[in-house]
């Protein structure tokens, strides 16, 4: 059941650009059940695609131009092929850093129109510019049929994340959008890009999202801060132990040895890594032992690093965490995504989810002066077509 429906787009296409599109195509926003910051440092991860998603509709032109329209903000972007470039709008960077890989990649396109519409939330930390850059990729890879696989759209996807929106990203939030599988989450090794699927059975219990409704505006340079943190704790570690390429190769022993003395701010965020990922393990033995509490303690521990060691919560989230701790419905919470604001997500007894948003909200709109806003999400197939 799509929340947008193939008709609805073909009729906002028809009247933006005066004509029926070719294709229809459909790529969700993704959970991340627990492995943050992990990806770009050749780590695991566990994410799923959702049941909210952006929507495109393409068509192919006769010329060579480039024209893009975004339900959001009501806007029409139009460039030719020969002049690809980074525009300060914002939202068509995500289509255009795509088109850009494709003719780097010397791709074949011609002239198309494009346009945008999408159910998940802005800023919510549910990786809506990913799913832009698959559905975009998706759907231009079958319009012009240029054979590309699904793996192949995910690097072009983050790599037009790099270029054109300045995020130093890693590969988790394109993969989950474009290779999930319903009902599973991808146990994705983010070193070189092997995955599993792990049925995502909590048995009685469900995952609730709690959106803060928190977006701060340098979340992309504090996010760009700490990969280049890890990055200087991988250089330290190469001038005694040339073989290490990434923190996925570090031991605590050495990071003790060789970061803390040197730079204790990149051996911090290096520690936390290197927890993280044994937490990822962790949580995915719980998983297939259908240990939901074992499972959900990780969640809190998660959180307490990403708040105290990585530096990525805020005190919004701090709170959200802080109070479902004392609560028996909730197993587990974390802040979820980049950070900086977004969501958390909880692992929530079925049936209790109300009452838990019930009890936080008054507290948590006194404290902040903003909305509390529970998402409701399954987890779900990635991109496809519309038929
Ligand atoms: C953002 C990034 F896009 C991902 O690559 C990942 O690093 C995540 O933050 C943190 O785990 O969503």
């Amino acid at each position: 059941m799509y929340m947008i429906s193939k008709s609805q787009l073909q009729e906002r296409y028809t009247y933006i650009f005066g004509e029926e599109a070719q294709l229809f195509a459909k790529s969700p926003g993704r959970i991340n059940i627990i492995g943050e910051h992990t990806d770009y440092n050749e780590g695991f991860v566990l994410p799923a695609a959702i049941d909210k998603a952006v929507y495109v509709a393409v068509g192919k032109r006769n010329d060579n131009r480039i024209r893009l329209y975004a339900e959001d903000f009501k806007e029409l972007f139009d460039t030719s092929l020969d002049q690809v470039e980074p525009s300060n709008l914002g939202w068509p960077n995500y289509i255009l850093g795509v088109v850009k890989q494709m003719q780097e990649a010397n791709l074949q396109l011609a002239g198309f129109n494009l346009y945008v519409d999408g159910d998940i939330p802005v800023g919510a930390g549910l990786s809506s510019s990913a799913a832009l850059e698959c559905a975009a990729g998706f759907a231009l890879n079958a319009l012009f049929d240029l054979g590309l696989d699904r793996v192949t759209l995910a690097k072009m996807g983050q790599q037009a994340e790099h270029e054109y929106a300045g995020v130093k990203c890693g590969i988790m939030d394109q993969f989950a959008s474009i290779l999930s599988k319903e009902k599973q989450v991808i146990k994705l090794d983010c070193r070189d890009l092997s995955y599993t699927y792990v049925p995502l059975e909590l048995g009685d219990y469900e995952i609730l999202l709690l959106n803060t409704n928190v977006k701060h505006a340098l979340a992309s340079s504090a996010y760009n801060d700490r990969r280049a943190a890890c990055e200087r704790a991988v250089a330290i570690l190469q001038e005694k132990h040339p073989e290490v390429m990434s923190l996925r190769d570090a031991t605590s022993e050495w990071l003790l040895q060789e970061v803390q003395p040197v730079d204790a701010e990149a051996f911090r965020k290096a520690q936390f890594v290197l927890a993280e990922n044994n937490r990822v393990v962790k949580a995915c033995e719980a998983l297939a032992q259908g240990d939901i509490q074992a499972l959900g303690e990780q969640l809190f521990l998660a959180h307490e690093g990403l708040s105290k060691e990585y530096e990525v919560s805020c005190a919004e989230l701090d709170f959200l965490v802080e109070k479902v701790k004392t609560m028996d419905a909730v197993l587990g919470a974390r802040m979820m995504g980049g950070g900086f604001g977004g969501c958390t997500i909880n692992i929530v007894k079925k049936g209790y989810a109300q009452q838990v948003v019930d009890a936080l909200r008054p507290a948590y709109e006194a404290a902040f002066q903003l909305p509390l806003s529970p998402i409701f999400v399954q987890s779900n197939p990635g991109t496809a077509l519309l038929n």
